[in-house]
């Protein structure tokens, strides 16, 4: 059998309880209200494949236990392990533990990134020009799939917002697609018969969910380059949406006018929309919406509540005022 990407020893990951001083992070999460920032990369150097470090320095432990909310839940950052082990990524295969498995396969150097649309400035880069002009930061983030399993982590990335404003979109940008490469060759679920999605995977973001703060282009896990069973080279990270929304081995950005399609929607319409907010009002066909379970939370621990907007209200509600969430699903 094919060996399990990343291949790093043990020694060298840094232990979540090393990385995260538990003390400092319990305190600071008390103290301040918002899941934001804060490391400062020295350069947004992609070197080497997945797993090796990043040019990166780490958060102060004070300011890292500020980026997760203080909600009364246990939002201790699930373990390398975890996010590495326990993935969606039906390019590889639909269990959750094939990712892990057969990711490896994915080339993802070299890479390059389209930008086409409405903006002024589109064209192909390779990825390393792509991500040069900016600083990386690390964000703590909730993360909860549809299914109602969720997880806290540590992402690594650039906020999209200033990535974006480099192609100067044009007023005619309402909204921004992003399409995951298609290579049947090295991603066997994209090769099986019948097809178990529309293939290319496609996601797509108004424009004013694209630009808020909190939207992330993730390059990295943990302080080091992203594995590419989380996405590798380049996803995005929409906190406050259901993991679906986190589009994995982005080659194509695209600035349109009219909504764009998202392939979950396109395959399963009447249980996933195009917004995809976590809401615990809005059920799911299948799962329920209201409660979820923390991966790594022993096996019989409580099944924890579901927060509107994952918990991030205050920084996203204004963007749906007046709209029917339950139309809008
Ligand atoms: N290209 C692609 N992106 C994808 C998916 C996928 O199957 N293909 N699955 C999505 C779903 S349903 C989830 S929950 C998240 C999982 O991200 P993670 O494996 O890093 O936790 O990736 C999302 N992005
Ligand atoms: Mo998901």
């Amino acid at each position: 059998m094919a060996p399990r990407i990343p291949r790093i020893p043990p020694s060298q990951i840094t232990p979540p309880e090393v990385y995260f001083n538990r003390r400092s992070f319990l305190a600071g999460a008390m103290a301040a209200g918002v899941g934001m920032s804060i490391g400062v990369a020295r350069a947004a150097v992609l070197p080497g494949q997945a797993g090796a470090p990043l040019a990166f320095t780490p958060n102060p432990r004070e300011s890292v236990a500020a980026l997760v909310h203080a909600s009364g839940q246990d939002e201790k950052p699930n373990t390398y392990e975890e996010i590495i082990n326990y993935n969606n990524y039906y390019e590889f295969g639909v269990d959750k533990t094939d990712p892990a498995v057969n990711a490896h396969q994915l080339q993802t150097r070299p890479w390059s990134i389209a930008v086409a649309g409405e903006a002024e400035v589109t064209g192909t880069f390779h990825l390393e020009d792509f991500l040069k002009p900016y600083a990386l930061e690390e964000r703590i983030y909730r993360f909860r799939c549809v299914e109602a399993w969720s997880m806290v982590i540590p992402w690594v990335g650039i906020p999209l917002a200033s990535m974006l404003q480099r192609f100067k979109p044009t007023s005619k940008a309402k909204y921004v697609a992003f399409e995951t490469v298609y290579r049947p060759a090295q991603m066997p679920g994209q090769a099986s018969w019948p097809p178990i999605l529309p293939w290319p995977y496609r996601e797509g973001l108004r424009i004013d969910e694209a630009m808020n703060p909190l939207t992330l282009m993730v390059v990295g896990l943990y302080g080091r380059q992203l594995p590419n069973q989380n996405g590798a080279p380049l996803r995005l990270i929409v906190p406050w949406k259901y993991g679906f929304k986190g589009i994995k081995s982005i080659v194509k950005i695209r600035f349109t006018e009219i909504q764009p399609v998202n392939t979950w929607n396109q395959a399963t319409p009447s249980e996933y929309g195009f917004y995809a907010n976590v809401n615990p009002e809005v059920p799911h066909p299948r799962w329920s919406q209201a409660t979820e379970r923390r991966i790594g939370a022993p096996l019989f621990h409580e099944r924890q509540a579901t927060l509107m907007f994952n918990g991030y209200a205050d920084q996203v509600a204004d963007l749906y005022r007046g709209m029917d969430l339950h139309r809008y699903y």
